[in-house]
């Protein structure tokens, strides 16, 4: 049988995302208790041995996706952008800003990857943006000989979706932990967690440490 080798990425939990801190996006859910979670899971499965990974929502100030930069838009408002479908978000995540931090302990993370760097394209991917720019996760996982990732954090129906749809396309086994997750919608999430299950993610209730480890 092929060498299994398990990664985990931890998605985007940032203070602007939280109710925890912050909080100019805040999704539901988010609150000191689920930071919590998240960050004593990160810390098992580090001691675990496994690589960390993290993505960082990393936005300059007059980001694409900010209702702010489009007059007369509203948050949340739908637009079109050259033919894609963008969301505007409340500002977050500005680069250097205290909400744009990661609230779980840095010294977890094997490597952080910032993404949504580039004012004109969105990218609720850790991979790729919407204008198809690659960040480094992908060499990362390779050299790491990552062949399965673990995935959790923040939104469920975008930026961990996303991330978890391009890892499928690459070639990752996916399992996706829904307690250590949080989405914007409830409508959304569930799209998005019957779409992941569809695209062959092992959908997980809870994280379970020791299945993982008997799969090394
Ligand atoms: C995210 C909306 C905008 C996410 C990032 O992390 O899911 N959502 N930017
Ligand atoms: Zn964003």
């Amino acid at each position: 049988m092929a060498q299994v080798k398990v990664g985990v990425i931890v998605v985007d939990v940032q203070g602007d995302f939280t109710h925890y801190k912050y909080g100019s996006l805040a999704v539901p859910g988010t609150d000191k208790a689920y930071i919590e979670k998240v960050e004593k899971a990160t810390r098992a499965l580090k001691k675990a041995g496994f690589p960390v990974f993290a993505t960082q929502d990393w936005h300059p100030k007059d980001h694409i996706s900010f209702y702010t930069n489009h007059p007369g838009k509203k948050p949340f408002d739908v637009i079109n952008i050259d033919g894609r479908t963008q969301v505007l978000w409340p500002p977050h995540c500005i680069q250097k800003t205290p909400g744009a931090k990661i609230l779980i302990d840095n010294r977890l993370f094997d490597a952080i990857i910032q993404k949504g760097i580039y004012k004109n394209y969105d990218c609720y991917s850790g991979f790729e943006d919407d204008g198809g720019h690659k960040t480094r996760l992908n060499d990362i996982l390779q050299k790491h000989k990552i062949t399965t990732l673990v995935v959790y954090g923040i939104a469920t129906d975008y930026c961990v979706k996303a991330t978890i749809i391009d890892a499928v396309n690459l070639g990752y086994h996916v399992i996706f932990v829904n307690d250590l997750c949080r989405g914007v919608s409830k409508e959304t999430s569930r799209k998005a967690i019957n779409e992941m299950r569809t695209r062959g993610v092992e959908i997980w209730e809870g994280l379970k440490i020791e299945k993982l480890k008997a799969m090394k």
